[in-house]
């Protein structure tokens, strides 16, 4: 690719070039979502069930000033490693982060944006930030929503964390004209648990019946991207009333300690995953690994359309 500043692995650039399916994952997840050296192990067998289903992946980071699209295994050690010294880069970060040659975990927002360059379409998290909760005082409302607004990459995720008020997620979702899909459920999955008791927009059962609603998106130049919510695993499902109280206390320590901007998800993630132990590290786990599976088999399922 001789885009300036892109670096695009030649393998994920061939699968491009040949329209067949590549899923883009991000990197904040790997270096502020979880902890060494879990999150390189996850990072690693994400990348693997992504493989399993037939598609390619491409992890995204910024590495040394380059924005990168598919990484290698010793350039996700390093992001894991780093951690939290390492930047987070949101859509606003990316020039600065560039210009000065240096690294940078991506969010939802900046993954998508480097991934849509690379002409990556389907991308897999754990979950999007959001309106956070006592958004209308702190006006803090995730710039993932905004990039979900503007740029043409579907997103499957767990839902989000209710330490974010996801009835007013859902509303801004709305209101800039992003759909929410459910994968076999009527309702917006809340991460650690399978239903936040919201409705989601459109119930869909079949990766095939995904890329079908994704392809006429796309040939009709609808700008934006898509939420598809997939639940997660039963059996890794979290009890509300245990994720419930860790949330309320990462709040209040958060208020307490003047916590805020991008600092804020970090924090309240790491206290979270705190406060619940290692059960909280475990069911993220395999929720990020549910969601790779469905984004490799709706990135099959659209290159099969288009063939
Ligand atoms: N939610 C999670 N895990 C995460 C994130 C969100 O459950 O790792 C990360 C994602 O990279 C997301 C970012 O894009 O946090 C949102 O940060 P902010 O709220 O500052 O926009
Ligand atoms: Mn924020």
């Amino acid at each position: 690719m001789s885009k300036p500043y892109l670096d695009v692995h030649p393998e994920v650039a061939a699968a491009v070039a040949a329209n067949q399916p590549v899923v883009a994952l991000e990197s904040t997840i790997i270096a502020h979502g979880m902890p060494w050296p879990r999150n390189v192990e996850t990072a690693l067998r994400v990348e693997e069930a992504v493989r399993d289903q037939g598609a390619i992946p491409a992890t995204i980071a910024i590495l040394d000033g380059r924005l990168t699209v598919g990484l290698e295994r010793g350039q996700i050690e390093r992001l894991g490693r780093e951690g939290r010294q390492m930047a987070k880069v949101s859509r606003r970060d990316i020039p600065f982060v560039v210009a000065a040659g240096k690294s940078g975990a991506t969010t939802v927002a900046a993954t998508m944006i480097l991934a849509a360059m690379a002409g990556v379409r389907i991308f897999a998290t754990g979950g999007i930030g959001g309106v956070h909760r006592g958004a209308a005082h702190s006006f803090d409302i995730s710039a993932d929503l905004q990039e979900l607004a503007r740029t043409d990459v579907a997103v499957v995720c767990a839902g989000a964390k209710s330490i974010l008020d996801l009835g007013l997620t859902l509303e801004y979702l709305e209101t800039r004209g992003v759909p929410v899909v459910g994968y076999r459920t009527d309702r917006l999955p809340a991460f650690y648990s399978r239903d936040s008791g919201l409705r989601v927009d459109y119930r869909l059962d079949t990766p095939e019946a995904i890329a079908g609603a994704l392809r006429v998106k796309w040939e009709l130049n609808l700008k934006g991207g898509v939420v598809i919510a997939n639940p997660i695993p039963e059996k890794y499902a979290m009890p509300a009333a245990v994720i419930d109280a860790a949330i309320e206390q990462a709040l209040r320590e958060a208020d307490e300690q003047g916590i805020q901007g991008k600092a804020t998800t970090p924090f309240l993630l790491a206290r979270v995953a705190e406060l619940t132990g290692g059960d909280s590290l475990a069911s993220n786990i395999q929720l990020v690994l549910n969601n790779a599976r469905l984004a490799a088999q709706v990135a099959v399922a659209c290159c099969r359309h288009e063939g």
